[in-house]
């Protein structure tokens, strides 16, 4: 069994990176059911992410999405992030809700629209330049609905020509991250449909573009776990959009639908000793809480990472590898399940005293009353949301 000390030290290094979109309203095409107390602006959102990291100890960094978080003094935000304890993360564009993008956007047959594309990715290169964030996060919706509505191997070169484009641009200290997606809102192909395709771009760029696994985002019965250690070998896992789901892309609470894969694939992150941030994978949640309170839900999602995380650092490697070069299947099983089944809330709450916060973080933050407060000030303005 390995040491509680390094388990509770690599627990209280690692870093989840929350989504700044999940504290406002959010939906599906049927209905966006508005909660009191939604942020009205990003300076908001920073506050909410805030109260996630005061009370988990373990979430100092908030993402935003460009234009749900556009101000006019993107230095201010982050001082104002940094003011409250945590910091602006990466910087998520967003090529897919202006009318022009109806057949794509980097990806789209008219070279004018492919331009008005490429210079909203430049601009969030400038954003990151203000905000002093490393990674450039791109999701494209770009792809087709019904056979022989625009060539795919066309498509691929001009998604190739505007990340070479965007690559350029980067400065030093600066990743691109591409995410992946299976379908939707495309329903024929998806011109980034999996972690092959966003591979080979990411390959034919260089050192500093990286894939990100979105855990919605591949067909059902997909062996994710397999995805991640594939990337970890080719040196190319950037990052997680962590979330779970039962059928799509629900962006239900990670490890909400299915904690075992969580538990598996953290086991892959772990083994490749990838859990340290000095490694470079980005841990982030990509959520929407249409039902639930987003603040308690985000800091739910934080320890359902934690859990996953702590069983993976509790598996005995050794007598792992040990089995499994005996060829002794149930042992090697047995190995692993015996870290799943083991309940880390105890060692957890240890952790969080050490760490000088409650042993239940959704608990305390209810009782801070925090949440009324909101409601009662976040009168007036617009809440925030996707502005689909
Ligand atoms: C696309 C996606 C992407 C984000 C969006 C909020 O489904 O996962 O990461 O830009 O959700
Ligand atoms: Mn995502």
């Amino acid at each position: 069994m390995r040491d509680l000390t390094a388990v509770k030290d690599a627990l209280k290094n690692h870093q989840i990176e929350l989504p700044s979109w999940a504290f406002g309203n959010s939906g599906t095409r049927f209905k966006v059911f508005g909660q009191p107390g939604v942020p009205r602006d990003p300076f908001e959102k920073a506050d909410d992410a805030a109260q996630v990291h005061q009370y988990t100890g373990v979430a100092p960094v908030m993402a935003v999405h460009i234009p749900w978080d556009k101000v006019d003094d993107y230095a201010a935000l982050s001082a104002h992030a940094k003011a409250n304890g945590i910091r602006i993360g990466a910087v998520n564009a967003n090529v897919f809700q202006d009318d022009d993008y109806k057949l794509g956007s980097v990806c789209h047959p008219d070279p004018r629209v492919r331009e008005k594309a490429l210079a909203h990715l430049l601009e969030c290169v400038d954003i990151m330049d203000m905000t002093g964030s490393r990674d450039l996060k791109l999701w494209f919706a770009d792809g087709t609905n019904y056979p022989g509505q625009d060539d795919i191997a066309a498509r691929q070169d001009r998604m190739a020509e505007a990340l070479a484009a965007v690559y350029q641009r980067l400065g030093g200290h600066q990743r691109m991250l591409l995410e992946y997606k299976l379908f939707e809102p495309s329903f024929y192909t998806t011109d980034v449909p999996d972690w092959g395709t966003a591979l080979l771009h990411c390959q034919a760029l260089g050192e500093a573009a990286q894939v990100v696994v979105d855990t919605g985002h591949h067909a059902p019965g997909v062996n994710i776990e397999v995805i991640v250690a594939l990337l970890l070998k080719a040196g190319k896992l950037g990052g997680f959009d962590f979330n779970s789901r039962f059928y799509a892309d629900d962006d239900l609470m990670v490890g909400a639908a299915d904690p075992f894969q969580l538990f598996r694939i953290m086991h892959e992150v772990v083994k490749a000793g990838a859990l340290d941030p000095g490694y470079g994978v980005a841990f982030m949640l990509d959520q929407c809480h249409n039902i639930e309170a987003k603040i308690p839900a985000q800091i739910r999602s934080v320890m359902n990472v934690q859990e996953a995380v702590a069983k993976a650092l509790l598996v005995d490697a050794a007598a792992l590898r040990a089995a499994q070069l005996a060829g002794d299947v149930l042992e090697a099983n047995a190995v692993l399940m015996d870290a799943y089944n083991t309940d880390v809330r105890p060692l957890l709450a240890e952790l969080r005293a050490e760490m000088g916060l409650a042993p239940d973080p959704v608990r305390a933050y209810l009782a801070s009353g925090y949440g009324e407060k909101i409601v009662a000030q976040r009168v007036g303005g617009s809440a925030a949301g996707w502005g689909a």
